[in-house]
C-alpha cells in the first residue's frame, strides 16, 4: 500500500504531527520551477492536491475552504463587481466568485501556470469550466508584484496562497497588505487565508499585527475544513471600517436569497457566526 505523509506539521515546522492519506493511483507529480506538485487519488478525499508535500485541497471537503472565502466577503460589502483573486490556481475561488451574477469582472493573478493547467486537466470539478467565463481574466504573474504595479482597483482581494512557506511568504507582509489597500475601492474588503490557529499559533499572530498596521478593521472568521487538519481554520479580514463586517442576519439572509444560490458549507448564519472567536484564538490576537 502507498501512503502520502503531508509535511506541514512535521518536516517543516518540526511539530512530529502529520496526517496520512492512502494513495490508490498518482495523477501527476511534477517540480513546476515553483515547488513540487502531486495530484493522488485516495478513497475518502477524491483527487488531492498537494504543493511541496503540504495539502492544498481535496475534491471532497473543497467546498468547506472556497465557498467561504469567497461568498463572505461578496455579500457583506453587497455591491462587488471586480474581484481580484491572488494565487488559487486550482480554480476553487474562481468557480465560487463567478456563481454571482452581479460580479463583472475576475481577475485571478497565479504565479504558477502548471497549476492552473494540471488542476483544470485533472481536478476539473473545482474550476468547473470558470476559467472558460469570459468574465475571468488570468494572469500568471507574482501577486505581490501585481498589487504594487497595477492601477486597477477592485471590490474584493481574495488571497487563496499556500502557507508562508516559499513563493507565498510575501503574499503575508505589511507591504503586500498595504498595496492590496491601494488597489481597493472604497467598502472594499480583503480576506485571506491565515492557518490553523491551534497548530499554526505565529502566523496567526503575525498576519493579525501586519493586516492590523494597515487597515482599520482586521479580524478573522473560521471555517472547517477537514483536511486542514487541527481544528479551526481562520481566514483573515481586513477592510476600512467595521459595517460590511457587523451586516445583520435579515440583510444578509435577503441578500443572499436574492441571488437565488445555494451552498453546502455558506449560509448567513455560518456567516455571522464565524466572526465569534473562541478564546484561545481571540488570546492569540490579544497577545
Ligand atoms: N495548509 C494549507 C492551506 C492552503 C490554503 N490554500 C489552498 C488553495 C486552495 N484553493
Amino acid at each position: 500500500m502507498n501512503w502520502f505523509d503531508e509535511a506541514l506539521h512535521d518536516e517543516w515546522s518540526g511539530q512530529g504531527y502529520t496526517q496520512r492519506f492512502e494513495v490508490t493511483r498518482t495523477i501527476c507529480e511534477v517540480s513546476t520551477g515553483h515547488q513540487k506538485l502531486v495530484i493522488f487519488e485516495t478513497p475518502r478525499f477524491g483527487r488531492v492536491l498537494a504543493l511541496d508535500g503540504v495539502i492544498q485541497t481535496t475534491e471532497a471537503d473543497e467546498f468547506c475552504y472556497h465557498e467561504m472565502l469567497a461568498h463572505v466577503p461578496i455579500f457583506a460589502h453587497g455591491k462587488v463587481r471586480d474581484a481580484l483573486i491572488v494565487g488559487g490556481g486550482d480554480g476553487g475561488v474562481l468557480r465560487e466568485v463567478l456563481r454571482h451574477d452581479g460580479i463583472g469582472s475576475a481577475t485571478l493573478v497565479e504565479i504558477d501556470d502548471t497549476v492552473i493547467n494540471v488542476c483544470r486537466e485533472h481536478m476539473p470539478g473545482l474550476s468547473d469550466g470558470a476559467f472558460d467565463d469570459p468574465r475571468c481574466t488570468t494572469r500568471i504573474a507574482d501577486g505581490a508584484a501585481f498589487v504594487r504595479d497595477t492601477d486597477r482597483r477592485f471590490d474584493v482581494i481574495i488571497v487563496d496562497s499556500p502557507d508562508p512557506i516559499g513563493p507565498a511568504e510575501a503574499l503575508f507582509t505589511p507591504e503586500f497588505y498595504a498595496d492590496c489597500r491601494r488597489c481597493l475601492r472604497e467598502n472594499g474588503i480583503l480576506v485571506t487565508q491565515s492557518g490553523v490557529p491551534f497548530l499554526q499559533p505565529e502566523e496567526l499572530g503575525s498576519v493579525h499585527r501586519s493586516l492590523g498596521s494597515v487597515f482599520s478593521d482586521a479580524t478573522f472568521y473560521l471555517t472547517v475544513v477537514p483536511t486542514y487538519v487541527g481544528g479551526y481554520m481562520t481566514l483573515g479580514w481586513a477592510s476600512d471600517g467595521s459595517e460590511p463586517r457587523e451586516i445583520e442576519l435579515e440583510e444578509l439572509a435577503e441578500r443572499v436569497g436574492r441571488t437565488g444560490l445555494s451552498f453546502k458549507y455558506y449560509s448567513p448564519s455560518i456567516h455571522r457566526s464565524a466572526f465569534a472567536l473562541p478564546p484561545f484564538i481571540a488570546g492569540i490576537l490579544e497577545a
